[in-house]
């Protein structure tokens, strides 16, 4: 009975979820299809589970139950998160976020100019978006995270080792933890730094691969002289 309730509350986040990702994904595919490095490398979704649903509502002090104030103080339920390879992309994203009809922005949080204390970097962004139920429309929150895959890395380690350590960690955990993040913004500025060989590459290996390859210039017999 109380699973069933839950269901019902949590479907149309599960719906907001698949279809962000549809739509999400297809964003990357045009940028594919126009041969325009994307500024999307991957995406990720979830409905958070309903063990972490009942940990945040212990955390926060309020009811463990489908309410208007569970829906307010958790903003998260239904999670989007959009990989990018450089930095500078997820500034293209956020503006290419903005600019939709079908969402609607509700809050922006910068978490990349103003790391947290841990160390975490991510763009994030409160979003209404609208579901078709058979009993109407109803707005759903979405959390999108928008980060850097060196980011990434950073925060899922983090996130393993948080639930090993239950947020206590060992001194020389954190600090590794501190310097990693270091090691994480560094590599994001290097890879900054030659953004345009890394991009003019992958553009020439996805016409390589779309070619067939038997064709291809890269193939022919006076390229690969100049290789040997
Ligand atoms: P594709 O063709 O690779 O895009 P679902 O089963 O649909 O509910 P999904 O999307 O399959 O969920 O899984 P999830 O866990 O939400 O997202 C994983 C997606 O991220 C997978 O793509 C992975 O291939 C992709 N992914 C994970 N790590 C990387 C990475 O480092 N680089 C790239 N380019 N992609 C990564 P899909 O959706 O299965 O299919
Ligand atoms: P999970 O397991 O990813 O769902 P609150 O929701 O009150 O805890 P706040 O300030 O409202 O926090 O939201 P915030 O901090 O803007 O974003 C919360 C989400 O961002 C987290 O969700 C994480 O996904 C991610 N996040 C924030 N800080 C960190 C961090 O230091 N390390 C890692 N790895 N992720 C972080 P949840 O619900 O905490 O967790």
């Amino acid at each position: 009975m109380v699973m069933g309730q839950w269901e019902r509350f949590l479907e149309p986040y599960k719906q907001a979820v698949d279809e962000l990702k549809i739509k999400l994904k297809g964003m990357r595919t045009q940028y594919e299809i126009e041969n325009t490095n994307s500024p999307i490398e991957f995406v990720t979704g979830r409905v958070k589970p309903l063990a972490s649903i009942y940990d945040k509502t212990l955390e926060k002090g309020i009811a463990f139950e489908p309410s208007s104030i569970l829906v307010h103080e958790l903003q998260d339920i239904a999670g989007l998160r959009i990989m990018c390879q450089f930095v500078d992309d997820i500034e293209t994203v956020v503006e290419l976020l903005r600019d939709r009809h079908d969402i609607k922005v509700i809050e922006e949080r910068d978490y990349i100019s103003h790391e947290k204390p841990s160390g975490y970097r991510s763009y994030h962004m409160i979003v209404e978006y609208p579901v078709q139920t058979i009993h109407g429309k109803i707005q759903i929150l979405v959390e999108i995270q928008i980060r850097t895959l060196a980011m990434n890395f950073w925060a899922s380690i983090e996130h393993s080792l948080n639930y090993k350590y239950k947020g206590l960690f060992p001194e020389e955990i954190k600090n590794r933890l501190q310097s990693a993040a270091e090691a994480a913004f560094r590599l994001d500025e290097e890879m900054s730094l030659i953004r345009d060989e890394i991009q003019e590459a992958q553009k020439y290996f996805s016409e390589y691969k779309e070619s067939g390859n038997a064709n291809f210039p890269a193939n022919s017999a006076e390229s690969r002289s100049k290789r040997s």
